[in-house]
């Protein structure tokens, strides 16, 4: 039994325990990084606007390693790129000695980190501008909801460089605009802008200049208020759905469908709708 003191000193530690599980645990990002939280929503900018967001190796393990271990109390994140250009792919300075095992563990490397991307925890929207190319493109296409703004632009420099997509692109790329169009931008140096990106489908949403952070993350808090269940099915099973065989795709949606149903989340939002309580979302 706890005396009155006792209890005081427990509830002190108590409090002082659940503080620290809700707080964002020190995440280790390198300088190319960085991280904010407003509310639900994580925030991962590409900071290395002096060598146009490149991705060298640090930065993708860093970015395999937020999405690793994104703080709990997150439920969206917005990924945006600092300066004129979202991302100018790979950083092309590191490209010079590898050997084919080398290239091959880089390329996986890549895969890993945007694997994070496309099947963590959590949504994520990217917020495009500038150059939205090669590797750049890749990254973007690994997220859940593109924005872009009137500047960006998609362009698959490997063509004239002489190499390859190695970042999952030439997998992503053809199920957002069809693989005909890949293989022209790849042969060609083709580019296409922000208006004909939407029709093709690049991105979701087209903004005017200096609009695409707040959208996408305006687009983040909404999907941060939808239940957890319902983001988990959109983002793992709508996708698998739309590779797989009929049947297999069926099935899979009907446990899918079953499962968010019995959610006690589902339960309570279904109740407040026909209750004809306003919604709230819980941000859980
Ligand atoms: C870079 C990179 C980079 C810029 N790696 N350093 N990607 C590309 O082929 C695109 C290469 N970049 C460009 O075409 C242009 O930089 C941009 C059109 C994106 C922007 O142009 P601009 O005039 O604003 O910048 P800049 O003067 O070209 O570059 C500024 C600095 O950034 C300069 O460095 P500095 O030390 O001389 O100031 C550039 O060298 C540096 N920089 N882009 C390294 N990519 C998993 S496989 C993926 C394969 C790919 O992604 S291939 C496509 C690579």
């Amino acid at each position: 039994m706890f005396n009155m003191l006792d209890l005081e000193e427990v509830n002190k530690i108590s409090s002082k325990l659940s503080a620290t599980l809700s707080s964002p645990p020190a995440m280790n990002l390198p300088s190319s990084l960085h991280f904010e939280q407003r509310n639900a929503v994580g925030i991962l900018r590409l900071s290395r606007p002096h060598k146009r967001n490149a991705l060298d190796d640090v930065t993708i393990h860093g970015i395999e390693d937020f999405f690793s271990a994104a703080p709990s109390d997150i439920k969206a994140i917005v990924i945006h790129g600092e300066g004129e250009h979202f991302c100018a792919g790979l950083d092309l300075s590191e490209l010079s000695e590898r050997d084919i095992a080398a290239g091959i563990a880089h390329s996986q490397a890549w895969h890993r980190a945007f694997e994070r991307i496309e099947f963590g925890r959590v949504p994520v929207a990217a917020a495009l501008h500038g150059a939205v190319v090669g590797g750049g493109l890749e990254l973007a296409a690994a997220c859940h909801i593109r924005v872009a703004e009137r500047s960006a632009y998609y362009a698959l420099p490997e063509g004239s460089r002489g190499i390859f997509l190695g970042g999952g692109g030439s997998v992503r790329l053809p199920r957002l605009i069809g693989a005909a169009r890949v293989i022209d931008m790849m042969l060609t140096g083709r580019t296409y802008g922000a208006e004909e990106g939407v029709a093709l489908g690049f991105s979701h949403y087209v903004v005017e200049a200096g609009a695409g952070l707040a959208k996408a993350v305006e687009l983040a808090d909404r999907i941060a208020g939808n239940a957890p269940m319902t983001n988990f099915a959109a983002m793992h099973v709508l996708p698998r759905n739309a590779e797989q065989d009929r049947a297999s795709g069926l099935v899979m949606e009907s446990l899918m469908a079953a499962i968010a149903q019995g959610d006690p989340e589902a339960k309570r939002r279904l109740r407040d709708f026909l209750e004809k309580r306003a919604l709230k979302t819980s941000h859980r």
